[in-house]
């Protein structure tokens, strides 16, 4: 673990180091507060701090106040190191925010538990942190293909329309079907589908831009958000999606399983304000339009559709 010690005077910080070290922590050193407050703004900045109470410039307390008012998505682990024994000192460096204080000269064996505390107080967060990583995306993505989803790609929908109409712009969206899907899981089994459903949100992905979105807007249904994406580009991205998706058979354990799929184009602009509900559903409206003309093609919405 790294941890940051900000110390002025050169012995003391010699010999702190020197146990850090030791006991295998990878050590930051800052030579006065102005350093140290660079060192801890960092992204990567050390998790556990050993900060002097007295330095010129920027004293370890006023250190602590800096990093407590500042947003970090997560928590510095400051020690106060002290030659002062007077317990109003004391509160004050607590009350500024340190977790612990030690005071100077100080025992080794004292500094090494006080270190384990605050590395445990760490561990804690990062399971907290993680803990809340998960539950955020369980609730944004689908758990069978990893894509957004149906709420999420909907409230992505949204916030590209409300940027379009602010920035001005285009924003296209592209609602895609598996043809005869039910006969994949009639033929091969529901896991077989599965597969399909898997291998098709890959390829999808393989194809849109990296600020492109991908939803699983319900069982084998498909919605692309593509901000700043006229018709026209929308248009030609769906014929390869569907190009890509009916290329090749998809190579699943079940065997190999032809797959086509049909899309509808929609695109909203800031001149003719849209709402998420008439773009999907004007592109759901050329999507059936796809599937009655013969499936394995794209249809795009028309004007009157859009603005319905
Ligand atoms: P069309 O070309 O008109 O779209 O025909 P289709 O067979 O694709 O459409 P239909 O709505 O008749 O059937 C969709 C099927 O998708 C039925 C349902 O069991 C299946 N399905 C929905 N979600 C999943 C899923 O998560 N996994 C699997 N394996 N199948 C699913
Ligand atoms: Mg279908």
């Amino acid at each position: 673990m790294r941890i940051l010690i900000a110390e002025d005077d050169p012995v003391s910080r010699r010999i702190l180091e020197a146990k850090l070290v030791k006991w295998g922590y990878d050590v930051v050193i800052a030579r006065e507060g102005n350093e140290a407050w660079q060192a801890l703004q960092a992204d990567d900045s050390p998790r556990l701090a050993i900060l002097d109470w007295m330095m010129p410039d920027v004293d370890g307390v006023e250190l602590c106040r800096r990093v407590r008012k500042g947003m970090k998505d997560f928590y510095t682990y400051i020690i106060l190191l002290t030659a002062l024994q007077r317990d109003e000192d004391i509160v004050t460096g607590m009350e500024a925010g340190a977790d612990d204080y030690i005071t100077k000269p100080f025992k080794s064996s004292e500094l090494k538990v006080r270190l384990r505390a605050g590395r445990r107080i760490i561990e804690l967060q990062n399971e907290l942190i993680e803990a809340r990583e998960t539950l955020r995306e369980q609730a944004t993505h689908d758990p069978l293909t990893g894509l957004w989803n149906h709420e999420e790609i909907l409230r992505i929908l949204e916030r590209e329309l409300s940027r379009a109409e602010r920035e001005g712009g285009y924003v296209s969206a592209i609602m895609a079907d598996l043809d005869h899907f039910k006969r994949v899981n009639d033929t091969y089994g529901h896991m077989a589908g599965d597969g399909v459903l898997r291998v098709t949100a890959r390829r999808m992905l393989s194809l849109i831009r990296n600020y492109d979105s991908v939803g699983r807007y319900g069982g084998e249904e498909f919605l692309i958000v593509l901000p700043g994406c006229n018709g026209d580009h929308a248009a030609a991205l769906g014929e390869r999606l569907r190009e890509c998706i009916g290329r090749d058979n998809m190579d699943i354990p079940e065997g190999m399983i032809a797959v086509t799929i049909s899309l509808g184009v929609a695109t909203g602009r800031k001149e003719r304000k849209c709402d998420v509900n008439s773009l999907v559903r004007a592109a759901d409206l050329a999507l059936y339009r796809a599937k009655k003309n013969g499936r394995n093609r794209v249809e795009v919405a028309s004007e009157e559709e859009i603005s319905e």
